[in-house]
Parts: C-alpha cells; sequence; structure tokens
C-alpha cells in the first residue's frame, strides 16, 4: 500500500483523524495521494484503485462522509488513459474538498440563524459544523453560552470545550450523564451527524438519542447540522447503518474486572420524531426531507437499486 495512503487510513483507524467531515476529506485526499503517486499500466493503476478503496472503507464503519466521498471521488472518474483517469482522480478529490469547507461555511451561517441571542446551547462529543455555528453565533455578536458533554469513553468533549474556550466561549464541560439534570437551563441543543438515513433518522456519537430524548421531555429545540454527503444512499434501498463498536478497552482494562463483559458501540441512532431541524449546505431542512435531499443531491432514489460499493 502506497505510504501516504497508509499513513491516512492508519490515522482513521487511531482516530487520529476523526469526526465525519474530516474523516471524508481524509479519504478524498488518501484517493489523490495515490494518483499522484502510482506507477505503472493502466490495468494495474484500477487494480490497485480497488485496493485502496476497500482498505479505506475498512478502516471505520459508520460515516458515511468516508463512503460518500470514495463515491464522488472514484465512482465519478472520467477519460480512457491512464493520465486522464489520474487527473480525474485528483481533480475530484480537490472538489470534494472543497466543496466540503464551503459547505461548513455555508452551514455555520445558516446554524447560526438558528441560536437565539442569549442562548445556552447544548452540544456534544466534538462537531466541526456544530462548533462552526455555535462560534459563527458569537462572531454575529449573540451573547452565548456553551455546556458541552465530556462525550465517554474517547472524550471528544475535551476538543470541543477547549475549541469554545479559545474562541472566548462562555463553556461549561459537564459529565454525559448530567445531560437531563441541566436540560431545564438550556434553549437549543446542537450536534453534528456521522449518517442521516433515508427517514430522517441520525447516528452520531453514542449518547445523542438520549440528549434528544430529555431535549424533547423538556421542548428544548433539537438542531442537527450535517453536510449533504452525510447522507447515505444506501439506506434508500433498506441498507442498515453500521454502528461500529469499539475495543472494550477505551472504557476500563478488562483484566481489572475478572468475569465482567464490556460492550462500546460508539454511536447510536436518534429517530426524526425528536429533530426539529437538520441544517445542511442547501437550507435548513426537516429530517423527513431527507429522503428528498438524497435523491436531489446523489441521484439515488427508490429507483436506485444497486449497492454503490
Ligand atoms: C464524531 C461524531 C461527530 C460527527 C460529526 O465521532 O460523532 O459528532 O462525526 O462531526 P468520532 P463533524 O469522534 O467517533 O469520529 O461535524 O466534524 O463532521
Amino acid at each position: 500500500m502506497y505510504e501516504r495512503v497508509r499513513d491516512i487510513g492508519e490515522k482513521i483507524k487511531s482516530m487520529e483523524i476523526r469526526g465525519a467531515g474530516r474523516i471524508g476529506r481524509a479519504t478524498a485526499l488518501a484517493l489523490k495521494y495515490f494518483s499522484e503517486d502510482f506507477k505503472g499500466s493502466k490495468e494495474e493503476f484500477l487494480k490497485e484503485l480497488e485496493e485502496v478503496k476497500n482498505y479505506l472503507l475498512s478502516t471505520r464503519p459508520t460515516a458515511v462522509s468516508l463512503r460518500n466521498a470514495i463515491y464522488y471521488v472514484v465512482n465519478r472518474k472520467q477519460g480512457s488513459t491512464l493520465e486522464e483517469l489520474k487527473e480525474s482522480i485528483i481533480k475530484n478529490a480537490e472538489d470534494f474538498i472543497k466543496r466540503s469547507e464551503e459547505a461548513l461555511q455555508i452551514i455555520g451561517k445558516y446554524g447560526a440563524g438558528r441560536i437565539p441571542d442569549g442562548a445556552t446551547i447544548l452540544t456534544h462529543c466534538n462537531s466541526s459544523v456544530a462548533i462552526q455555528c455555535i462560534v459563527q453565533a458569537y462572531r454575529d455578536g449573540k451573547k452565548i453560552k456553551v455546556f458541552n458533554t465530556e462525550t465517554r469513553p474517547w472524550l471528544q468533549g475535551h476538543i470541543t470545550a477547549r475549541a469554545l474556550a479559545k474562541e472566548g466561549i462562555d463553556v461549561t464541560m459537564i459529565v454525559d450523564s448530567a445531560v437531563r439534570y441541566f436540560m431545564r437551563d438550556i434553549d437549543i441543543v446542537v450536534v453534528g451527524a456521522d449518517t442521516i438515513a433515508s427517514n430522517g433518522a441520525v447516528i452520531n456519537k453514542i449518547g445523542t438519542s438520549q440528549i434528544a430524548l430529555a431535549a424533547h421531555e423538556a421542548r428544548v429545540p433539537f438542531i442537527v447540522c450535517a453536510e449533504t454527503y452525510k447522507f447515505s444512499p444506501e439506506t434508500v434501498i433498506g441498507k442498515l447503518v453500521k454502528i461500529e463498536e469499539r475495543d472494550p478497552r477505551e472504557i476500563a482494562n478488562p483484566e481489572d474486572f475478572p468475569g465482567v463483559k464490556f460492550r462500546n458501540p460508539v454511536f447510536d441512532a436518534t429517530p426524526p420524531e425528536y429533530i426539529d431541524a437538520i441544517v445542511t449546505e442547501l437550507g435548513v431542512i426537516s429530517p423527513y426531507l431527507a429522503y428528498e435531499i438524497i435523491k436531489e443531491v446523489m441521484n439515488v432514489g427508490i429507483e436506485g437499486k444497486e449497492d454503490r460499493h
């Protein structure tokens, strides 16, 4: 495997590169690097491209951004000669990264619009899109406060808290299980998404669905911020989103607990009835419009029969 591809793949696996948006962009970059570094015939290129694709797909199973980046870069390649194919992949990868970065900025503006002046916001895990909306609201001059969960077991909340504090935002970190206790102080919940299914369910960091439940109970608006490449075309044809289960040692050392089993699913699904809106770069939509997004943007509808990978 090419060194620069392997380097990105291993960083995604070990979560040095994490968060669905970054995973998508890193995947596109790995495919660009492969095309740049490849030496050999056209036949070898196509064969090795399949291997690289499958390797990247094996790094993390839940974030559809990874699959959609591969689809955008590889399946839309054009050309008949080796040089044309390589150039097309490099161009598609650069396009994907550029569009992803632009989407982040646009969602930041739309999402900030949904945050009232004086609001106390709750966020979970570390979503670059959710943070973008919060930071934008703050830069727009809104007097906001943020509560953020530490996000066990990987503690992505530490990254969020530091980023918000660095920006000058009033941020309070709480343990995940304190969410319902504090919900009475919260005006709006803002989270990101790993994957959005065609029925509008949002798959995000484990614990998101519990937060949505507590928000629903307290009648606190629950907003999801996600680029359109977080929507999953495969779910239109009945595929279920695979929930990643990671090493239990992320929770505790099993050797310290003889006879105890551990489970470590790292994502969960929040049903659409608990979601007030999804903020995308195409606008703010109801979760029930997920199918339309998939149909419009990805050109895959009920008629899209086959698995794309
Ligand atoms: C990260 C996570 C984030 C989404 C969205 O999980 O659940 O909320 O990926 O992030 P992990 P972004 O840390 O396991 O990758 O908005 O940055 O795409």
